[in-house]
């Protein structure tokens, strides 16, 4: 199908056939595709558009991140799919620790979503994976140089029990989650509701701007809370509008 470069819909149409196609190379999961539709309706609620608070979310990330001994970020299916490129450039900005972690995991998707982030330029952690994530599935399996020593942790589109579970280990966690309601969002440390593509540029542009003591003071001010609220209040306004 071609779609028509003046559709309104162009991008996300475009996202989604892209998706589709990951999803064929086994990049994407099944469950990626719903996990994607979900951002999608919440993305349509926030306006598609980076707002104050996830900027000041944004903002925050980098202060962590560069404060971090042991940054590592994340990455799962839909993550490399729609923003191999961003992650790279975000772990040249801060020196991060490029990590492939599954909800479905397969050693045969990590090698090929291993690649895709090298291809975009990204250095990714090899190795074996072992348990060190306390859960009991194929989700406890992660890098003891990766995420076993990480301090700050970047989740994008993270599942609520592994991200409890990172809580648990005493990591700081940092979430992308376009759903302020969802079980992840509310356990992690700091979470941007923010599109996932329009989020991580954000993040590595502020860490090549932000210094001391605006470090200090995002990161001693930061409430989880308040970005959460922030963004319901966002959708709630908008809905109330949505037919005038
Ligand atoms: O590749 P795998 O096997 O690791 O699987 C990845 C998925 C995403 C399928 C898995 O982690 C999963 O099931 O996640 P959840 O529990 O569906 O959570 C994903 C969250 O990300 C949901 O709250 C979505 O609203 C949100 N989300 C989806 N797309 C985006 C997003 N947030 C930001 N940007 C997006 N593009």
């Amino acid at each position: 199908m071609t779609i028509p470069t003046d559709h309104p819909r162009y991008g996300s149409l475009i996202t989604r056939e892209r998706l589709a196609g990951f999803l064929r190379e086994g990049i994407v999961s099944p469950e990626g595709l719903t996990a994607h539709g979900r951002g999608e309706a919440f993305d349509y609620l926030i306006g598609e558009r980076t707002t104050e608070s996830a900027l000041l979310a944004e903002k925050t990330a980098a202060a962590l991140l560069s404060s971090s001994q042991h940054p590592v970020i994340s990455v799962n299916g839909n993550t490399a799919a729609l923003a191999a490129r961003e992650i790279a450039l975000l772990q040249q900005a801060s020196g991060a620790i490029v990590e492939v972690n599954l909800f479905h995991r397969s050693e045969e998707r990590v090698r090929k979503i291993t690649h895709l982030l090298e291809s975009y330029g990204a250095t990714v952690l090899t190795g074996t994976a072992e348990r060190i994530v306390p859960l009991s599935h194929d989700r406890a399996l992660s890098y003891p140089d990766g995420t076993g020593k990480a301090d700050v942790i970047l989740v994008p589109l993270e599942d609520g029990d592994r991200c409890e579970a990172l809580r648990k280990m005493g990591k700081t966690v940092i979430a992308i989650d376009l759903n302020p309601l969802s079980r992840t969002a509310r356990m992690a440390n700091l979470t941007i509701v923010d599109e996932v593509t329009r989020a991580i540029p954000m993040i590595t542009g502020f860490i090549g701007t932000l210094q001391e003591p605006e470090i200090s003071l995002l990161l001693k001010t930061t409430d989880n809370n308040y970005f959460l609220k922030e963004a319901m209040k966002e959708m709630n306004r908008r809905l109330a509008d949505a037919l005038d």
